[in-house]
């Protein structure tokens, strides 16, 4: 039951082109930049980023992807283990700057896990975490660098995340769960 709308398609579009700036500033430019989607949005949302630093700075951004799925042994979000599966990146990451991508930020076991997958395949200069939603919750000591929207959620509540790309409709809605 969707209870709010708090992005839609201009919204989007607006955060993605701000968090871009965002990232080419941070980062004096785009010098060993390597953008490092996780799993289903947060590869669509790190090629929309990747394609905003190429028309604001005329330079192509790698985006790499990291499939890590949550499983929940119970309903109890006591026991949710993180997994990654297998990915081999097609660049080394060694000494680059690598921004990972990520629709919704929750947790941050996800982005942990991520973390640790990154570490096992090189040593990378510095890694950041760009996010289009924090709808808060935090379980680990997680703080992205660049947010799209901050949204306060209750742990009932689930945010619906839709890219054009694999939903063929761009929108953010808090749903009832
Ligand atoms: P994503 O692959 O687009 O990130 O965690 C796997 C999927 O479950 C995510 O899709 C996300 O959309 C969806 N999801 C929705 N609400 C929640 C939630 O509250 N917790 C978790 N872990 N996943 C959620
Ligand atoms: P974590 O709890 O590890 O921060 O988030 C787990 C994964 O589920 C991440 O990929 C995150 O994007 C996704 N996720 C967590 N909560 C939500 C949510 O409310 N909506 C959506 N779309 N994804 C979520
Ligand atoms: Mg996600």
């Amino acid at each position: 039951k969707t209870k709010a709308v708090i992005m839609d398609e201009k919204a989007m579009i607006r955060a993605t082109t701000r968090i871009a700036h965002e990232i080419i500033e941070r980062n004096k430019g785009v010098e060993d930049l390597v953008l490092v989607g996780i799993k289903t949005r947060g590869i669509p949302f790190a090629k929309r980023l990747a394609k905003k630093i190429y028309e604001i700075e005329g330079k192509e951004v790698p985006v790499l992807t990291l499939d890590i799925t949550l499983y929940r042994d119970d309903l109890t979000e006591i026991d949710v283990n993180p997994v990654v599966g297998a990915t081999e990146f097609e660049i080394d990451i060694t000494d680059k700057i690598v921004v990972l991508v990520d629709d919704v930020l929750y947790t941050g076991r996800t982005v942990r896990a991520a973390l640790d997958a990154l570490v096992d395949k090189g040593r990378p200069k510095k890694v950041q975490l760009a996010v289009l939603i924090d709808r808060g919750h935090r379980e680990l000591p997680i703080r992205p660098d660049f947010v799209g929207k901050n949204v306060p959620t209750s742990k009932l509540e689930v945010v619906s995340v839709k890219f054009k790309e694999v939903d063929d409709v761009n929108k953010v809605l808090i749903v009832e769960r």
